[in-house]
């Protein structure tokens, strides 16, 4: 093993061995660690130098795009965590795999999915922390879940066994549990494949105690869309219920409730210890006094709302970020980083604020992009920068193909080898399907369909409405205008909706099938 992965970044992934006399052409089987959290915004992460990078640094989110490839257009197949979730496992997208929403049918763990397939080449699988996909997992020798959306502060946990409950920051837990299975893993020989799963910086935005001022004073850098109105734009745009404005709440979101015995303050410090609710206690009962003198309303009020947003949100995030530092730590102390795949993604993305908005859902590029970074030493140019549509739709495929497996026929996303190795096909896809299902529900985002091309997108919104968008990213970045009825545009909405159509047919959906999917009247 040592001497293998000494070789591996001179020779790359294959190389000859010789086992007793006969010499046989092997495959090295890289490691792959998939670390993923929930709702982090690549507005979040500096690598991506966008607003916040200056202000809440995530150094060590950072190494992997140093040390490996930062994509800058990783597509998800429907925003929204227990879907992408599906979309990951299956190398399909919702209506093949049967996810479509949170919460709703649980994912059905008989069908094929990659852990399984890298399980039975041989490989320990493990999955810890978040899964929200409602079934037990299958195709791991080991798995350590949070139930459903699990808690911040002394979670519970189901293992094999049962449910239990964990004393400390829901972040650290999932980083010892990850790092102990880690190195019983690299004790067995045999490759290994870890999808840790982080519950952060998922709503409602509780940092660890130590992390509770890490901010504190800082001004946030404001979006340029943070009081958009929603002109030029339909209903579904204007009726959606996810803005800072109102649907975010001052005092679960943002920790400032009447008094002590609200539900809200319950909620809250419910699980804690008396150690973590005096901290909590401490850092939000000043903000709390400030709050109540300021008696802010309209602009200030969302302004104050974002900063505090701003403020939880990012400080969730450094523990994460300290996760990932100790995960890659521990691989080049132990030598198993020069053989292992490193990814960190987010289910998918989220809104700080552009739009108004926080959530996700919308096929606009702040929840439809997620941030995607994997360094695998000797395969990808260390630093390098990827411009090209790649999906979650393609994980599955590309973790079967590192490990030299073949790629089922029905998955429908590609592997991305290639383009890990700098070299992206000719025929690389140009044009990326979406499809959102979860309405009515949660903020209210209606169903929606359509397509993407580098330029362009196609939107179109059904069910109680029917209403068409089309947005060109050059001449309008942020996504303000529809100009689906300028009759400027009407070659670009022809050709559009072609693609459209032709990739519904490619991906075997349907307007039969969304019907189908519709709740029951
Ligand atoms: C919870 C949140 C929602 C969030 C969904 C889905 N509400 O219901 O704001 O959109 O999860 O999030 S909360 O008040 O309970 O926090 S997902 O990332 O799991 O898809
Ligand atoms: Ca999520």
């Amino acid at each position: 093993m040592k001497l293998q992965s000494q070789l591996l970044p001179l020779l790359g992934v294959t190389f000859i061995a010789s086992q007793g006399c006969a010499e046989k052409k092997k495959t090295v089987q890289p490691n792959i660690i998939f670390i993923m959290s929930d709702d982090h915004a690549y507005q979040a992460i500096s690598a991506y130098g966008d607003r916040l990078a200056a202000v809440a640094p995530t150094p060590n989110i950072d190494r992997i795009a140093k040390d490996g490839m930062r994509f800058d257009r990783c597509l998800v197949t429907n925003s929204i965590s227990g879907p992408c979730r599906a979309t990951i496992l299956t190398g399909k997208y919702s209506h093949m795999n049967g996810f479509l929403q949170n919460e709703a049918t649980p994912f059905d763990g008989s069908q094929q999915t990659f852990p399984k397939l890298l399980q039975a080449a041989g490989y320990q699988t493990a999955l810890i922390g978040k899964w929200h996909l409602d079934s037990d997992p299958t195709g791991f020798n080991h798995w350590d879940i949070l139930p459903a959306q699990g808690h911040y502060y002394n979670p519970d946990f189901i293992n094999a066994s049962g449910k239990y409950q964990e004393q400390g920051y829901v972040t650290d837990i999932i980083t010892s549990k990850s790092l102990a299975w880690l190195q019983d893993a690299a004790k067995s020989g045999k490759p290994f494949m870890l999808m840790m799963h982080h519950k952060a910086p998922h709503r409602q935005w509780e940092p660890a105690s130590k992390n509770l001022g890490r901010f504190k004073g800082v001004e946030f850098p404001l979006p340029e869309t943070l009081f958009d109105d929603y002109a030029n734009r339909g209903q579904a745009e204007k009726q959606q219920d996810m803005t800072i404005s109102k649907t975010m709440r001052i005092d679960s979101d943002l920790k400032i409730w009447s008094d002590t015995a609200a539900p809200e303050y319950k909620r809250a410090v419910g699980r804690m210890n008396p150690e973590q609710k005096a901290a909590w206690d401490a850092f939000y009962g000043p903000i709390r006094e400030d709050f109540m003198k300021k008696k802010l309303s309209g602009r200030d009020l969302t302004l104050w709302k974002y900063q505090r947003y701003m403020n939880d949100y990012l400080a969730c995030i450094q523990s994460v970020d300290e996760s990932v530092g100790k995960v890659l730590d521990y691989l080049k102390e132990s030598g198993l980083d020069k053989n292992t795949i490193v990814v960190y993604t987010s289910d998918q993305g989220f809104y700080l604020g552009e739009h108004g908005w926080f959530d996700k859902r919308f096929m606009f590029e702040q929840s439809y992009r997620t941030p995607l970074l994997i360094k695998w030493p000797g395969v990808i140019k260390p630093g390098s920068v990827n411009k090209d549509m790649v999906s979650n739709l393609d994980f599955a495929e590309t973790f079967l193909d590192a490990a030299g497996l073949p790629i089922p026929d029905d998955m429908q996303g590609v592997s991305m080898l290639p383009v890990l190795k700098g070299n992206t096909p000719a025929d690389w896809r140009k044009e990326h399907y979406y499809a959102y299902y979860e309405y009515p529900g949660w903020h209210s985002v209606k169903r929606h369909y359509g397509v993407s091309t580098e330029r362009y997108k196609l939107i179109h919104y059904y069910y109680d409405i029917d209403e068409w968008e089309l947005y060109d990213r050059v001449s309008d970045p942020l996504e303000m205008k529809n100009v689906y009825n300028d009759p400027a545009y009407s070659a670009v909405r022809e050709e559009l909706t072609k693609k459209l159509d032709a990739l519904q047919v490619k991906y075997k959906d349907s307007e039969e099938l969304r019907k189908s999917f519709l709740p029951k009247k």
